[in-house]
This record gives C-alpha cells, sequence and structure tokens, in this order.
C-alpha cells in the first residue's frame, strides 16, 4: 500500500505488519513468523504514542512484541513508506489471495487451496464457485466451510462503507481527549451525524474555537491514530483513522462556537430549514451567526456564542440534537410542543442482559455489581432458552440454580434487585421454546426471533404477533432483527406489531446492541404516537456493555421517545405492575 511517508500513523504501520503476517502464511512459511508480526501489529495499536517518535528516539525496543525483524520494518515504513519484507512477500504471492482472505471464514490455508484448483481471486468468483457448489469438491473443504463463506460474502455486500455509531463514537473519543490534552483547547464539541445518534456514521465531525487553526492542525495530524491527512485548510483539516474513519476536525472563533455547533451538528435538512425560518425574519444564519441581512459583513451576530441562543433569537425551543432531521421539529420547537424526551440517567434499570451462563461473557453476580454501580435499582438476566443449541440454553434445573443464585445476591445487594427472566426463542412455527409451567418463573419474558430469517412476511408476522399475544411474554426484543451493515430487517409487518402490543400490552424493546438499534427510530416514533410502550434494553453479554443503554436511549430519543414512554425509567415496583396481565 502507498504511503505518505510523512503522515504514516501507527494504525497504518500496523495494517503493514498485519499484511506481511498474512502473506507469510499464504506463501507458506513458517506461521510462527507470522504470529510475531500479527502480536506486533496489536501492540503497535495500544500505543499512545507515535511509532515516528519513537523511531526518532531509538525506542522501538521498549514495544512489547518488537523483535528486530519487525523493528526493521516499522523504521522502513517510517523512512520510505514502503517495507522491503512485505513488497518480496508481495511479488512472491500471487495477486487476489490477499483478498480471498478478507472474506471472514476464509483462512489462509482456504485461501490458498482455492486459487490453486480453481485460479480465482476476486470475491464475485469465489460467490459463484459457491454458488455451483464447486468449493466443496476441493480436498479440506466442507460443504459447511461453503455456507460460510456464501454468507460472509453476503455480509461484505450489505456494507455501505458507512460506521457503526459506537465505533465512531469510540474513535471520536479518543481524538477528542487528545486534543484537549495535546492543545489546551477550551471548548470542543463532537457534532454530525455522531452527535445526532444516527445509526451509522458517514465521518467524523469535531468543532473546535481558537483563534489560529494552524498549530491545532499540527498537534491533530500527529495523533497516534491518524493514518493519513487527507486536507488542510484554513479552518478544516480532514484525516483518516483507524478503519478507514475520516475525521473533520474545524476550528472557529470562541465567539462563533453555539453557531458552528449548530451547524456542523445538522442535520443538512434541519439546517436548510432553520435557514429558511430566520430568512423569513430577514436574518442570516450561517456557521458564523445569526445576522440581521446586511450585517454579517460588519459583523454584528445577533446571536452565536451559544445554540441555545441562536433558537432563542429565533423564538424557538432547544431543539435536541437526536432530533435534528427535519421531522417536524422545527415547527414543534416553535410551537412548544417538542416532547420530554428519556433520558440516560432516568434509566432504573435494565431488562436484557445476558451472562456466562448462555452466550455471555460475566457472572451473574458481576453483572449485577456493575448494574448497580451505574446507579440503577434493578437488572434483569434474560439468558437464552435451549432453542438456539449454539448459546447453551438453560435447561429446567438450570433455571432453578439460577433462582436460588439470584435470592442469594438480591439478599446481599438490596434494594437492589436481580430479576430472573429470559430471553425465549420463537420457533419457526410459533411457539415458545419454554412451555408455559416454565415461562410462569421468569418475571421478565423477552420473546426473540433468532432462527428462520427467511419466512414470508405473513408468516413472520404471524409468528411474531402470536407471541406477543402469549399472556406470558412480557416484550418482543429485537423487533426486525436487522444487523447494520451485516443483514437485511427480517419481513414483518410493524404496523402490526405496533398493533399488537397496543392491544396486549406488550412491551417493544429498543435494543442498544450497536449492531441492532432495533426498533429503529422512525418506527419508534410510530410506536410512541399510537400508545405502545417502550423498554430500553442494552443486551448486554459482558460488564462493560451495559453501557450500551446509551445507544439504547439515544435511538429511543431519536423516535421522540418522552420518559413516561419506557417501561424501565419506572420504579421497580411501577415497572413490574405496569407489565401485561399474566
Ligand atoms: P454523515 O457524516 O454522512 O454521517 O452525516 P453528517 O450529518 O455528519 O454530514 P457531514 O459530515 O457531511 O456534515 C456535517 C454537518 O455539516 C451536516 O450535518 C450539516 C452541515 N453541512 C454539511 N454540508 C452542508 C450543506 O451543504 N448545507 C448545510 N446547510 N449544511 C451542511
Ligand atoms: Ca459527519
Ligand atoms: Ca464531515
Ligand atoms: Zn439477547
Amino acid at each position: 500500500m502507498p504511503l505518505d511517508a510523512l503522515a504514516v500513523g501507527n494504525d497504518a504501520i500496523a495494517k503493514v505488519l498485519d499484511e506481511i503476517g498474512d502473506l507469510i502464511e499464504l506463501k507458506g512459511e513458517n506461521v510462527f513468523r507470522a504470529v510475531t508480526y500479527r502480536a506486533a501489529a496489536r501492540s503497535i495499536r495500544d500505543l499512545r504514542e507515535p511509532l515516528t517518535k519513537l523511531v526518532e528516539e531509538r525506542r522501538l525496543k521498549e514495544i512489547p512484541k518488537v523483535g528486530s525483524s519487525v523493528s526493521e520494518a516499522i523504521e522502513q515504513i517510517v523512512a520510505t513508506g514502503r517495507s522491503k519484507r512485505h513488497d518480496e512477500l508481495q511479488a512472491a504471492v500471487p495477486p487476489g489471495l490477499l483478498t480471498l482472505l478478507r472474506v471472514p471464514g476464509v483462512g489462509p490455508a482456504t485461501a490458498r487451496t482455492i486459487y490453486d484448483h480453481l485460479k480465482i481471486t476476486t470475491i464475485e468468483e469465489l460467490e459463484e464457485a459457491a454458488k455451483e457448489h464447486r468449493l466443496q469438491q476441493l480436498p479440506k473443504i466442507q460443504a459447511k466451510t461453503e455456507e460460510n463463506i456464501l454468507r460472509s460474502i453476503a455480509a461484505l455486500k450489505q456494507r455501505t462503507g458507512r460506521s457503526l455509531l459506537h465505533e465512531a463514537r469510540a474513535a471520536a473519543m479518543t481524538m477528542a481527549d487528545y486534543l484537549r490534552a495535546e492543545t489546551g483547547v477550551e471548548q470542543l464539541a463532537i457534532a454530525g451525524s455522531l452527535r445526532r445518534y444516527k445509526e451509522t456514521i458517514g465521518d467524523i465531525d469535531i468543532v473546535v474555537a481558537g483563534d489560529d487553526a494552524a498549530p491545532i492542525f499540527e498537534v491533530f495530524a500527529r495523533a497516534p491514530s491518524v493514518e493519513r491527512v487527507l486536507a488542510r485548510g484554513d479552518t478544516k483539516c480532514s484525516v483518516i483513522v483507524d478503519r478507514g474513519l475520516q475525521i473533520d476536525l474545524r476550528v472557529v472563533p470562541a465567539r462563533s462556537f453555539g453557531a458552528a455547533l449548530l451547524y456542523f451538528t445538522g442535520s443538512k435538512e434541519h439546517n436548510v430549514r432553520l435557514r429558511g425560518l430566520a430568512l423569513r425574519r430577514k436574518l442570516l444564519l450561517n456557521e458564523y451567526g445569526l445576522y440581521r441581512i446586511g450585517a454579517e459583513e460588519r459583523g454584528q451576530e445577533i446571536a452565536s456564542i451559544t445554540e441555545e441562543d441562536v433558537y432563542s433569537a429565533l423564538e424557538m425551543d432547544f431543539i435536541p440534537p437526536e432530533l435534528r432531521e427535519d421531522r417536524g421539529e422545527v415547527d414543534a420547537a416553535k410551537a412548544h410542543t417538542l416532547p420530554k424526551l428519556v433520558k440516560l440517567d432516568q434509566v432504573r434499570g435494565d431488562l436484557h442482559t445476558h451472562t456466562n451462563w448462555t452466550d455471555g461473557r460475566d457472572p451473574l453476580a458481576d453483572m449485577a455489581r456493575r448494574a448497580l454501580a451505574k446507579g440503577y435499582a434493578y437488572l434483569a438476566v434474560t439468558d437464552h432458552s435451549p432453542g438456539l443449541g449454539m448459546t447453551n440454553g438453560l435447561s429446567p434445573e438450570r433455571i432453578e440454580v439460577r433462582l436460588a443464585e439470584a435470592a442469594r445476591l438480591n439478599a446481599e445487594l438490596a434494594p437492589f434487585r436481580i430479576i430472573v427472566g429470559t430471553e425465549v426463542d420463537i420457533r419457526a412455527n410459533g411457539a415458545l421454546d419454554y412451555s408455559d409451567a416454565l415461562l410462569a418463573k421468569f418475571d421478565i419474558v423477552s420473546a426473540s426471533v433468532h432462527s428462520s430469517f427467511g419466512q414470508t412476511r405473513e408468516q413472520m408476522t404471524a409468528r411474531v404477533v402470536g407471541a406477543m399475544r402469549h399472556p406470558l411474554v412480557t416484550a418482543l426484543s429485537h423487533p426486525t432483527g436487522r444487523l447494520l451493515e451485516k443483514r437485511e430487517p427480517h419481513a414483518v409487518d410493524l404496523d402490526a406489531v405496533i398493533d399488537a402490543a397496543v392491544e396486549t400490552g406488550t412491551w417493544i424493546e429498543v435494543n442498544g446492541g450497536p449492531e441492532r438499534l432495533d426498533l429503529p427510530d422512525t418506527w419508534i416514533r410510530k410506536a410512541v404516537d399510537r400508545g405502545a410502550t417502550l423498554v430500553a434494553n442494552s443486551d448486554a453479554h459482558a460488564i462493560e456493555e451495559l453501557d450500551w443503554m446509551d445507544l439504547a436511549v439515544g435511538t429511543a430519543r431519536r423516535g421522540w421517545a418522552p420518559d413516561g414512554r419506557l417501561a424501565n425509567v419506572r420504579e421497580l415496583d411501577a415497572m413490574l405492575a405496569s407489565r401485561k396481565k399474566r
């Protein structure tokens, strides 16, 4: 890969080392050498200092896992943008093999076999061969592998090049922390679609207040996560960081910070609507401020320091970023009828979580303590029913053990309360995966579809609505089954689902899993309008994933959900009392 030698960041170097590892394996050299390069790549990604600086100070040996051959490669990349080892390997390995390796499920050995026998070098050819079942005829390739490859290719095709909200946010926070520490800027805000909690992010936008952009851009371009600098102007600088994410940094005068934040938060459609409103009042709104028309050149703004000032000068209520999509929020803000949106700190508990008893990582006690530390009053543990063989669903015996364990922990942690629930599978035929007698043991029953996604809209709707009609089902989990950038939603009539929710009192989940964010925002709004009750959940499979509640609440806010419509904003007793009649 061609690199601008002056702008090579740690991530770019790590990528080359990883690729050396892949090429070593593809070439059939000793795999331990490949392991060496990959281990070095991993420790480089964790570094807090730029490698270029370490090279300059001859301190590469201090990095864990970086031995002499890796050091040599790093020095070459920093000096010339290339590594000799990488070049030699590339010359020795047929082009296209690396492409095959990008398909999850295709390892170096499989890629080799496929290439040697079928001379395949592109993903399109691979898909064709898999569809024609030509892969499973090759040595050591099973029908199962072929199926996995087809599924992976379908997933690759779903990608739009946009990033998941939580990935973009992690990259944005890393950069924001770095800029605060290294530039001394006082006002910094993350803007754009990220601030609006949009489900996927095209690029990251950061706004800082400062009089002189040049030194700030200097520091920005040298950030450890920066892979290359795309463009640098007077007020804007764009870079690429890990995983190809772009960050646009804008430096604006402190006096214009609010107007700039408003402008760069967007959405574009919201901005257009606001500017139209301003114009009708003979005002001009731009990224520097709100002006009386004609006065902008004299720099006499009416409002510009904070967003609140600008909205208020336009005689409207402050519009939370999650609503700024031109979906009626401007008129509502003028009429003072914006909803009182749910807030993260109002959430009293999480009602969809997993432990190491099924596919989670952490034990119940750890999940409960973390929930308590977050300030929650309760936590429902909803491990899977056995229908999903792969996740080791809970047998009747284990349910009893779990109930006893929860009772013990509850005695210790009171008044905090662990609620024993279940995420029960809705089988393809619509039946639930536990008998009614077993379901009755759980205080929260969340029903979900985890199989037979290909059913027709009629079948799927009957399957889901049928489960919602069951008196013991408290909530419907991740209603569309979509996986962002990976899997389309399954065909289901969401209007019928919302009707069933209202009619039966079944809650509809807003799942905060970063790939799910399901129910999607526009449907949340319909559910809210029609009177359904929602429940915002993290679907955490590990203690730190309990923080995904933030994504669930952000998504609920994008769906205009007021606090009163979320079951888990209620205190324990009120929440339990508001479940549908069993
Ligand atoms: P993204 O990056 O595709 O996820 O979405 P945004 O909304 O972050 O869009 P981006 O990064 O292109 O621009 C950031 C904000 O800047 C955008 O939300 C509104 C503002 N903006 C950008 N271009 C225009 C424009 O042509 N007109 C107006 N009024 N605003 C713009
Ligand atoms: Ca953006
Ligand atoms: Ca942008
Ligand atoms: Zn789950």
